[in-house]
């Protein structure tokens, strides 16, 4: 799905700001209809951002079922015979939109975006209505899966398998946009390098009869290839490659015309790049790649899950002061200014779906301890979810080269008989979508983890999330290092296949100092990071490094989290702890 864009044949109007909203636990706006007149007793909402944090109201940052948001705006009268679009990029967990007294939309899944043409409903000049009941509901049927309880009090209660709040509401922007009606519907790109000649592969979806011609421009804004078309290659002598650290970007013009004149123009963002796994190497441009980075959250105070430009500009600044040259989108798809961003700067980015959660062997929140993939936990109905997610992110995320590769779920469990089954659709779909990338999932450390493993051999890296020191082990170092070399060993023996460790980490309360280096320290941290890389230096499959976490997050209450999670090299508002510098001198370093 194409971004939205402003040029000159196509227009878009922002539609972020102050929204009125209204929680609804009863479900009443259903039966009253509410999408049909102005919100009744609405407050006030800012869009983007989650709801939760915003207001003093403890109840409205537990609240578990719909709110409501609504907005007017009107179509611009130059848009007359346009299409007009509405697109929300994100709203967490789902959603139905309505266009004065039309459903026009739903969506179900929180982190991709969705749109509907509503052209016959919106006459140029005419106010419009826009009111849209969000859901942040988790059930065995969605991803990630949940179980809605009710409490003592008749109120829901949600529970869910993950450790981040449940932040809700629309958390990235929404777009009102025109389209001409012959249009680019879609773009597929894929990239090769043979002998210093870059090649672009490109398919076109396209609305309406048009003839399509391509112009690849360089950086500087030259044309360095043109053909035509919906389907073929443009090739690229002294190809100028994307690569980690080096965001160069060429750009795919896209312009149709018809026997009338030009119709439509398109301008996508082109890293030409490689990515392959060979051995137990991971190859970007043939070259051997080492990850360093870290495990992500869209987390800060107040917007919680609320995408903010500043804030990324700022993480992305403090990621390369760490010298970290990726990221894994733990444990959801990101805002889309992230992955261009991403792209711009030259950060590798390991994109995973909101499949996180499927495991009760971990028994988080005090739901059962049995089956994960059984009928009455995560069965078909999740996994009907779960291959839509899959869809929407790679169908998302495609063309970005950034991304390396997809990661289809974050700590299943990997050793439940049924995982097999369940996992082995969501791979080959995976790959049909998109044979250019490896895929992996980030593995739990869970006891007889390798013995009993029964899907790892479906992917292509092994990314292991493991806390020897922390959660096994815990406050001995020594013991810890003997584990996780074994461990990592084990794992690299079995599977002959590139390992990056994808979680590793301490809690550190910013400010706790201890000259013996007690647990919750920063000073524990710090020591728990540097074990763990003397470990990698030694195993050679190991091929990335990705730090739990790069900030501090919110969690649901926990007698484990104090104040959330504390795994952050950063504080949550961005302030280092010891462990930071840790990083920053290692990643810095020559050979790094
Ligand atoms: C891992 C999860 C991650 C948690 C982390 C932790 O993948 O989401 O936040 O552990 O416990 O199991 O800090």
């Amino acid at each position: 799905m194409l971004r939205p864009v402003d040029n000159g044949f196509r227009e878009r109007r922002s539609l972020n700001g102050l929204w009125r909203f209204r929680a609804d636990a009863g479900a009443e706006g259903g039966r009253h209809e509410w999408w049909r007149r102005p919100l009744p007793a609405a407050l006030e909402m800012p869009v983007p951002a989650s709801y939760n944090d915003v207001l003093v109201d403890a109840g409205l940052q537990g609240h578990v079922g719909d709110v409501w948001y609504q907005t007017a705006t009107a179509v611009p009268h130059g848009w007359t015979d346009q299409r007009v679009v509405l697109r929300f990029d994100a709203a967490t967990h789902a959603a139905t939109v309505w266009v004065d007294d039309v459903e026009v939309a739903h969506h179900q899944g929180g982190y991709t975006p969705f749109e509907a043409d509503i052209s016959s409903q919106a006459t140029p000049g005419r106010p419009l209505r826009i009111t849209v009941r969000v859901s942040n509901e988790l059930t065995w049927a969605t991803i990630p899966p949940g179980v809605v309880e009710v409490g003592s009090d008749g109120k829901k209660v949600q529970r869910y398998f993950h450790d981040f709040f449940n932040y809700a509401g629309l958390h990235r922007s929404v777009w009102l946009c025109s389209t001409p009606q012959t249009h680019v519907r879609d773009i597929a790109v894929t990239t090769r390098l043979e002998e210093g000649i870059g090649t672009v592969g490109y398919r076109l979806d396209i609305a309406g009869a048009a003839g399509a011609r391509i112009d690849l421009l360089d950086a500087g804004g030259a044309c360095v290839a043109t053909t035509e078309g919906i389907a073929g290659e443009l090739h690229v002598p002294d190809v100028h490659p994307w690569a980690p650290g080096d965001g160069y970007l060429y750009t795919l013009g896209v312009s149709l015309r018809d026997r009338r004149g030009d119709r439509d123009r398109y301008d996508l963002p082109v890293g030409v790049r490689t990515v392959a796994v060979d051995g137990d190497r991971l190859l970007v441009n043939d070259r051997p790649l080492h990850l360093t980075g870290f495990g992500r959250h869209e987390d800060s105070a107040v917007r919680g899950k609320g995408h903010d430009d500043a804030l990324m500009v700022h993480d992305f600044s403090l990621m390369r002061w760490t010298g970290a040259n990726s990221f894994r989108t733990s444990h959801y798809p990101y805002a889309e200014e992230v992955m261009e961003y991403a792209d711009r700067q030259g950060f590798a980015v390991i994109d995973e779906v909101p499949a996180v959660g499927l495991n009760l062997r971990l028994g988080q929140q005090g739901v059962g301890r049995g089956a994960t993939f059984s009928p009455d936990t995560v069965s078909g109905p999740a996994q009907r979810a779960h291959l839509e997610a899959i869809r929407e992110l790679i169908v998302r995320d495609r063309n970005h080269p950034s991304v390396l590769m997809w990661s289809l779920a974050n700590e299943p469990d990997s050793t439940d008989p049924g995982a097999r089954a369940y996992f082995e659709p969501l791979v080959e779909e995976a790959r049909r979508l998109d044979p250019s990338r490896p895929l992996c999932f980030a593995n739990a450390q869970l006891p007889e983890g390798l013995e009993r493993d029964t899907i790892s051999d479906l992917f292509d890296v092994l990314c292991l999330n493991r806390y020897f020191g922390w959660y096994v082990d815990t406050g001995d170092l020594g013991a810890a290092e003997r584990a996780l070399e074994q461990d990592l060993r084990a794992w690299a023996d079995h599977f002959a296949k590139p390992i990056v460790v994808t979680e590793y980490g301490a809690d550190a309360v910013a400010g706790l100092r201890s000259v013996t280096a007690g647990l919750w320290t920063e000073d524990y941290q710090r020591d728990l990071l540097a074990t763990y890389h003397r470990v990698f230096d030694r195993v050679g499959a190991v091929v990335g490094e990705h730090v739990w976490n790069f900030a501090d997050f919110a969690t649901g209450a926990s007698l484990m989290r104090a104040d959330g999670n504390r795994k952050g090299v950063f504080t949550r508002d961005r302030r280092p702890k010891l462990a930071a510098q840790v990083l920053r001198d290692r990643w810095t370093a020559a050979g790094h």
